[in-house]
């Protein structure tokens, strides 16, 4: 059903840096795949990363806090089970990927997000405005993620929040702080924030979106935890560099006929 992108959703991508594919998973698909993240979220299953490791806005100052189990990302998603491995090679998306990378082969990266991300009520922390290129070594900041909503997203969740278009600006250095976040405090930063629109999702959606958009989210202030398998993609022509965090583990070529 979505092997063909219109145009107007490869302009819209063009010029905002993301689009939404809605209805993308059926209510199956979404039935399978929470019932295995299930399983790794309860007992928890490793590598995972959680909210007391980051230290971002929100989150449990240390694992020995209250709330300092509480997981953020389930890491190595791609081999986690044979749902996510199948979500992550799904045909349609690498043949969405194909039209908006204008690349006919399309690989998933094994050292990016390749993750599940969560956010539980009660201990959730916020995102600040980042790109995600950030940390990533390619020969080109040309990457597409996509971001799987299995409920509903929305503000009051920790929905992504994205400023259309940022992914074709430069910024100077001196608008990041050491993190490589955009620095809140500045001028021409509140100027840019103020363009920020919320993504909401429904159960289903599939938002694609570029390396280089800025993005954030908030905490999930609801009593239902939110759950977002999360992968990313390069081009063939597009290669990790050698030696870097991003070559750690090698690509999966995907193919658009399964
Ligand atoms: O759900 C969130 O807090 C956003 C996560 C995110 O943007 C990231 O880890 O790159």
């Amino acid at each position: 059903m979505f092997a063909e992108l219109e145009n107007h959703d490869l302009s819209a991508f063009a010029k905002d840096g993301y689009f939404v594919a809605r209805g993308f998973l059926s209510a199956s698909a979404r039935a399978d795949l929470e019932a295995s993240i299930q399983q790794d979220l309860d007992p928890l299953v490793g590598p995972a990363e959680l909210e007391a490791d980051v230290g971002y806005p929100g989150a449990p100052g240390h694992r020995s806090e209250v709330g300092g189990s509480t997981p953020r990302r389930l890491r190595h998603a791609y081999a986690r089970s044979d749902d996510l491995k199948a979500l992550a090679l799904n045909a349609s998306a690498a043949a969405i990927l194909s039209q908006l990378m204008n690349a006919e082969q399309v690989l998933l990266s094994q050292c990016h997000h390749n993750c599940v991300m969560t956010k539980y009520p009660g201990f959730s922390s916020a995102t600040l405005w980042h790109q995600d290129i950030r940390y990533w070594s390619f020969d080109r900041p040309e990457l597409i993620s996509i971001w799987y909503a299995l409920g509903d997203e929305l503000e009051e969740n920790g929905a992504l929040n994205v400023i259309p278009g940022t992914h074709t600006e430069n910024f100077d250095r001196g608008r990041l702080d050491g993190n490589l976040f955009l620095r809140p405090e500045l001028k021409e930063n509140q100027k840019l924030i103020e363009q920020a629109q919320v993504v909401e999702l429904a159960a289903g959606d599939a938002l694609f979106f570029h390396c280089r958009l800025f993005h954030a989210a908030g905490r999930n202030i609801t009593d239902r935890v939110k759950i977002s398998p999360i992968f990313t993609y390069h081009a063939q022509s597009n290669q990790p560099i050698p030696e870097t965090g991003s070559d750690r583990l090698p690509s999966i070529i995907l193919s658009s006929t399964n």
